[in-house]
């Protein structure tokens, strides 16, 4: 009932694991899905897999496993950061997972694999590696993805294409927990340590394009123009104020990466396309928000003359975590810091979501300093940290 953990062997390799793609001592880390430093840390996480006394595998996106022998609790997240990134986010839930595996192994525990999913943070969709992995995405769709610079994922993944080993059967696996950071301030507010995930919100994410006339910055009146940007800034203030008869105070929407074509000062921009993300518990009001948002595009490009366009619009519906696997958490937490810890849900999303859909799945969070992340001043004590490993390693003992 008391697992053998090693916390500093943890926290050495949760240490090395930020080194791939660091940003700077003390900093978050540049590691996108399949750029150069993401591919040389699943490199080295599927080395720690083997030395672990785990088998390492690869499919064809990426998606590296450790795998124990027979049936087996799968434990992980992904090593893939955003575009600037913090150290711990996905990182903590592979590194927690690998120690647990290990020393599991070593103690005549519970037999435990890991994994580490591919592109969660969306280079090329939404929790792309689980996706597929999960069925929810096929595999011949997922190479048709582009990125913001007209990367197509087929090409990308080319370049780890000697790791792949094939595809790895969900069939083996009893279910599944990632750790992860909060990322928001929740527990860092209330003093507790652990966050037992409830549910994981849904998400929509399309990319909208207006295309007006590109022309000289210097003799265009502005009445005769058709800038994209106003476009862009119009729609905004528009979708704001029509949203808010749709929305909840937990509800969000994010305008997060634009394209400004050319991009010039002395340039009437003539294109612009941009990313438009929306976030909630509730999947009639992820629809509801999606035909405002189409309204609301039509009805600009027509004011301001512009053609509207959009990409495909990719999401996952919210999910609820697994009732046996979220009390395995909370009786843990309940041990571990007792009257420290809380019940919420999770207004990021997480791989969790897509392998709920193959097994029963559940997550813990632990604190992120100041609720920051996706930034590269992410951090967590070190402290909440070795007790979120202890939480996970109790409750996986009980399993
Ligand atoms: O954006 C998210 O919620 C996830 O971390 N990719
Ligand atoms: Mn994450
Ligand atoms: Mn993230
Ligand atoms: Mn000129």
């Amino acid at each position: 009932m008391c697992p053998m953990i090693n916390p500093d062997r943890f926290l050495s390799n949760l240490h090395h694991l930020r080194s791939f793609g660091a940003a700077g001592v003390g900093r978050g880390v540049v590691r996108p899905a399949y750029s150069e430093a993401d591919i040389a840390a699943r490199r080295w996480l599927a080395g720690q897999f083997r030395q672990a006394g785990l088998t390492a595998r690869v499919d064809a996106m990426g998606n590296v496993f450790g795998l124990a022998e027979g049936p087996s609790l799968l434990l992980g997240s992904h090593s893939d950061s955003q575009p600037e990134g913090g150290w711990l986010d996905g990182a903590l839930g592979i590194i927690a997972g690998l120690e647990i595996a290990r020393s599991s192994r070593e103690n005549g525990g519970p037999q435990v694999s890991v994994a580490s999913f591919q592109d969660e943070e969306g280079r090329f969709g939404v929790t792309t590696g689980s996706s597929v992995w999960s069925g929810q995405l096929s595999d011949a769709r997922a190479c048709t993805l582009l990125d913001h610079t007209g990367v197509q994922l087929s090409d990308a993944r080319e370049a780890m294409a000697d790791m792949v080993t094939g595809r790895v059967d969900p069939g083996q696996f009893t279910g599944f927990i990632e750790m992860h950071i909060e990322q928001g301030p929740v527990l860092d507010a209330s003093g507790d340590a652990i966050g037992v995930v409830t549910g994981i919100v849904g998400i929509r994410d399309m990319n909208i394009t207006f295309e007006g006339q590109q022309n000289h910055a210097g003799t265009t009146p502005m009445h005769l123009r058709r800038d994209a940007f106003q476009a862009v800034s119009a729609f905004n203030t528009l979708l704001n104020d029509r949203l808010r008869n749709v929305v909840t105070p937990q509800t969000v929407w994010t305008i997060g990466h634009i394209a400004l074509h050319p991009n010039a000062s002395s340039i009437v921009p003539g294109k612009a396309t941009f990313s438009m993300q929306w976030r909630d518990a509730d999947t009639d009001r992820l629809t509801r928000m999606e035909q405002v948002i189409r309204d609301a595009a039509v009805d600009i490009a027509t004011r301001h003359r512009m053609t509207f366009t959009h990409g495909p619009l990719l999401g996952l519906d919210p999910v609820v975590m697994d009732g046996r696997l979220r009390a395995a958490l909370s009786d843990a937490a309940g041990h571990v810091v007792p009257g420290r810890w809380r019940e919420m849900p999770s207004g990021a999303l997480h791989d969790t979501t897509n392998v709920s859909r193959l097994m029963p799945a559940a997550m813990l969070f632990v604190p992120s300093i100041n609720g920051v992340s996706h930034a590269f001043e992410e951090d967590t004590r070190e402290e909440d940290l070795v007790t979120g490993l202890r939480v996970l390693a109790r409750a996986v003992s009980t399993l």
